[in-house]
């Protein structure tokens, strides 16, 4: 394969259709996933960004329940809310299927078969969790109970949320029904397991050496951590009545474990995209060249790392992902987002309440993106965003950049005369940004893509502040030439580099300035010399951005007061202000950024964790009661905010050297106070 020319198969999780799209999900998977695309395809790399609808799974059976109809019409319902949604927000997949259609069945059963006649499962006849009253063994989001692992309560029959553990029902401590809330009782039946603990060996040599440098720190550390922990057999089939058939005599009336099918959905998506095109699927599932990069939230690192890549390696003959570059999570207004709360901002409600807004969503959402730890997003800080940044910086100066070239040359382009030193640096400054993105993007970095772009638009719009054309144009219409001529090379910088940022906006000032809509790759705008030429006619002005209103937000907020009931109770009793000390008693105070380099249970102690902090000048054993917020191994990478000048303390036998700063959510959670951005151990706070 050329140079040039890459093949990337890029998928994103495929979305429950239980419910519709909210901000987290873009912010954690979507909108990343679609950046990345547009990039790689205006590269002219060879691109398939694949997603669909996951429509089995007990979150599905139960929410029909709950409304007194069929998984089938759930899944018609969401699915359709789901893709309109995305298709209107401009999320660019080259298909998006869904995991009811024929040919996904065909596919996963096909995968099952391969993987059963190779010997690759084992069959185990056991005692499972059964709810008497309802009838229903007792499985994934069937049953709660508490996590083996960090104590979570709200654990479920697959997996803990929060902490990514992934478990087998029998698993839970003080299992409940979630169908009747009745204590279970233990039932026979056969399921076939995925005996993960014979792909350790694997998984140890691809995971955790191959991919230790490359794979972002908080994906590294779940993967290491269950491998440590030690991997066990997975049931990949259930007793249930809405799934796919495990294609097996002995198996009748079980259906295949959601998460054993649902990633098969990105093959059978690909192979229902090839076959529209008239192209073959292979290359891009199994030809050891192409780039596999899988877009996902954190709560799904297990399933895509783990147990997909076993059952893919079992399989043979298809490639595995070269990069899982998982998000955290995005929390709002201070809260966990939540589908069964409506605690939520729902993507198709965002685009009737902020028409044509799409790319100011984008925006905030990739400026704030929980890439390496949780954050939150408020109305407020949306609409400061948008109106200082958006508004005031990049529509302002594109707008005045057209108007001025309109005003003095009727929308011409005018030829430029001598350049001064602020010209030059600002045309080198272009030439550096394409690199510059192009890296961030490379390496999933979107919230730094996004501080580069408005880096450039901040240049531009101070430019034409400092040199004033519209007072010189009087006395040196020469000069202001020049200046137009320059700040036009940067909106048509922005117009392209832009795209896989703010693709609405992009294609909006490229009519602005009359750029043909076709899409420069990010070399072709390094290596050229000008990307708009004199005499070339502009468009006409339009606004980029518009201003949002007070009241729009006010709108929003009374929205999420409304759906929040419980929200009186939820509001933070705020613990009252401690005595007032002099400025001299706080700066006897002295605190530093650190880095926790390794964590571990302090054993027989519930909420407590044995850290080592790297200062910079020194490593630090310190003792934090934060083990019942926080699994160990998800930390490791983490930097904190720390007291270095607290006496030592013995804590159950262990000196702890120092504190960790944090702050207590609404709901009790705790969160590192850590800097905004990577900082050096060792600087000093203040
Ligand atoms: N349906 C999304 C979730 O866990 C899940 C992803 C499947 S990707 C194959 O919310
Ligand atoms: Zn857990």
């Amino acid at each position: 394969m050329s140079q040039k020319k890459r093949r990337l198969t890029i998928t994103a999780a495929l979305p429950y259709t239980n419910g519709p799209i909210h901000i987290g999900h873009l912010a954690g998977v979507y909108v990343p996933a679609d950046i990345y695309a547009r990039y790689q395809r205006l590269e002219g790399n060879d691109v398939a960004f694949i997603c669909g609808s996951d429509e089995h799974g007990v979150a599905i059976s139960m929410k029909a329940r709950k409304e007194g109809t069929t998984p089938q019409q759930i899944i018609d319902t969401y699915d359709a809310i789901i893709r309109e949604s995305f298709r209107d927000f401009g999320i660019s997949f080259d298909n998006y299927s869904r995991t009811s259609r024929q040919v996904h069945h065909d596919t996963a059963r096909s995968f099952f078969t391969t993987l059963y006649e190779k010997g690759a499962f084992e069959e185990h006849t056991n005692q499972q969790l059964y709810d008497a009253e309802a009838d229903q063994f007792l499985a994934d989001r069937f049953v709660i109970g508490t996590c083996p692992r960090c104590q979570n309560e709200e654990a479920y029959g697959d997996q803990c949320e929060k902490c990514g553990a992934s478990l087998n029902a029998t698993d839970l401590i003080n299992p409940k029904s979630t169908l009747t809330g009745s204590i279970p009782v233990m039932k026979e039946t056969t399921h076939w397991y995925l005996p993960l603990d014979r792909s350790e060996a694997f998984l140890k040599s691809w995971i955790l050496e191959s991919h230790k440098s490359d794979w972002k720190p908080n994906v590294y550390g779940q993967c290491k951590s269950w491998i440590d922990d030690g991997l066990k057999p997975r049931a990949v089939t259930r007793d249930l009545d809405w799934g796919i058939d495990v294609p097996l005599e002995e198996a009748a009336g079980k259906k295949l474990y959601v998460w054993f099918e649902a990633p098969i959905g990105y093959v059978s998506s690909t192979i229902e995209w090839a076959k529209e095109k008239g192209i073959d699927w292979e290359p891009y599932w199994k030809d050891e060249h192409t780039e596999l990069v899988h877009f996902i939230g954190k709560d799904n690192i297990v399933f895509h790392c783990i147990i997909f890549p076993a059952i893919l390696k079992e399989h043979g003959g298809y490639i595995l992902p070269k990069n899982v570059p998982a998000n955290e999570f995005l929390n709002l207004e201070g809260q966990k987002l939540s589908t069964s709360k409506n605690w939520a901002v729902w993507l198709h409600e965002y685009l009737e309440d902020f028409r044509d807004m799409q790319d100011a969503l984008r925006y905030v959402l990739t400026i704030n993106a929980p890439e390496t730890k949780d954050n939150d997003f408020t109305w407020t800080d949306f609409q400061a965003r948008v109106n200082n940044e958006l508004v005031a910086v990049y529509g302002n100066f594109v707008n005045r950049v057209v108007v001025l070239t309109q005003k003095y040359y009727e929308g011409q382009v005018p030829q430029p005369q001598v350049f001064s030193a602020e010209d030059r640096a600002l045309l080198e400054e272009i030439k550096h940004l394409p690199s510059q993105l192009s890296q961030a993007f490379e390496q999933y970095k979107f919230r730094e893509s996004a501080q580069i772009f408005m880096g450039l638009a901040r240049s531009g719009n101070k430019y034409l502040a400092d040199q004033e054309p519209w007072k010189l144009i009087k006395t040196e219409p020469s000069r202001v030439q020049t200046i137009l001529y320059v700040a036009l090379q940067v909106a048509a910088a922005l117009a392209h580099l832009g795209e896989p940022l703010l693709p609405h906006s992009s294609k909006k000032l490229k009519e602005m300035l009359n750029l043909k809509a076709d899409t420069l790759s990010f070399e072709s705008i390094s290596a050229a010399n000008e990307l708009i030429a004199p005499n070339h006619q502009l468009g006409t002005s339009q606004l980029l951005f518009r201003k949002i209103e007070d009241a729009e937000i006010e709108k929003q907020l009374e929205k999420l007061r409304a759906t929040d009931a419980s929200s009186n109770e939820n509001q933070q009793t705020h613990p009252p202000v401690k005595e007032l000390i002099n400025f001299d008693q706080f700066s006897a105070l002295d605190l530093r950024v650190g880095t926790i380099v390794s964590a571990e249970k302090m054993p027989k102690a519930d909420k407590l964790l044995v850290l080592k902090v790297d200062l910079g000048f020194e490593e630090r054993t310190i003792v934090s009661g934060i083990a019942e917020s926080f699994d160990p191994a998800s930390i490791v990478g983490q930097q904190v905010s720390v007291v270095v000048n607290l006496a030592p303390r013995k804590l159950r036998g262990v000196e702890s050297q120092g504190m960790i700063l944090m702050a207590t959510r609404a709901d009790g959670q705790l969160e590192f106070m850590a800097p905004e951005n990577q900082t050096e151990n060792g600087s000093l706070i203040s």
